[in-house]
């Protein structure tokens, strides 16, 4: 393989993929000594901070399809996704003329096309004939940090992980807005709280699947370790390299 290991940004929009793409690479080419190529998966995106190596703009670009086909903002970001993963094969070709260690992948704002659409499998099997991928989903903390909020990022964590069959970590990016860090130690406890406060309320066969829905997360939590960092001061970027690294190193074939 070209690369020894690809880490895919995935995510809410604006939880911070983009910003998390340059921080981590340059980190671990200052940190690690390690060659780092950034692609971009987003035909939407204007401005990026890092230089891309590929860039899916050169093949279709969300804003062009509005004017060409007369599409709405959503609806050309689905296409040109859509568009995108039709190209598989060049962009195939693309990947394997470029040089370095890691592959840093920055994926579509509009995160349900790439991860529910079929273009997500498509484009990631394109990645994985360069490198073994590991994936990075990405929360943030203005999405909330408590009781159901935690639960749902998780769960969007798992769902990504299973639907892209792709090991992936969940991180919470912007830690830097958050005055009380403590409340990484209360992060697993969130989920025996919700689960008691939904047995307090019994509400019937719906108290019973909640339950049962963060039964499973508990479940998931014992499998995953939750990383919080910031792109914009650096802080967290080696425990998420390490974190990374561990996934790969676990679920990676090495070969
Ligand atoms: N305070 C703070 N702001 C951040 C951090 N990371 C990203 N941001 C800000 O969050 C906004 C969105 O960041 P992006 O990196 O574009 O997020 P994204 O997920 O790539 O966004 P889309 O691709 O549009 O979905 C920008 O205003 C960033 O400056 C961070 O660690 N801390
Ligand atoms: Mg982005």
């Amino acid at each position: 393989m070209a690369f020894t290991l690809a880490i895919v940004f995935i995510g809410p929009a604006g939880s911070g993929k983009t910003s998390l793409s340059k921080a981590l690479g340059e980190w671990i080419e200052k940190n690690e000594g390690l060659r780092v190529a950034y692609v971009n998966l987003d035909p939407a995106v204007e401005i990026l901070p890092y230089v891309p190596h590929f860039d899916a703009r050169t093949i279709v670009r969300a804003r062009d399809l509005m004017v060409r086909e007369g599409l709405g903002p959503n609806g050309a970001i689905v296409r040109s996704i859509d568009l995108l993963a039709e190209k598989s094969a060049t962009i195939y070709r693309r990947l394997a003329r470029l040089k370095g260690d890691i592959l840093i992948v920055d994926t579509p704002g509009q995160s349900e096309s790439f991860i529910f659409r079929p273009a997500g499998p498509k484009l990631l099997r394109v990645i994985r004939r360069v490198a073994p991928a590991v994936g990075v989903y990405v929360t943030d903390p203005t999405l909330g940090l408590r009781g159901t909020e935690a639960a749902i990022a998780l769960m969007m964590s798992l769902v990504t992980q299973l639907r892209l069959d792709l090991d992936t970590v969940p991180v919470i990016n912007k830690i830097d807005l958050i005055e009380n860090k403590e409340f990484m130690e209360t992060y697993h406890l969130e989920l025996s709280e919700v689960k008691k406060e939904l047995e307090r309320e019994n509400r019937g066969v719906l108290t019973d699947i909640a339950t049962g829905f963060i039964e499973l997360l508990e479940q998931y939590m014992q499998s995953v370790r939750v990383v919080a960092v910031s792109a914009t001061t650096g802080e967290g970027l080696d425990e998420l390299y390490k974190l990374v690294h561990e996934t790969f190193c676990t679920c990676g074939d090495l070969s």
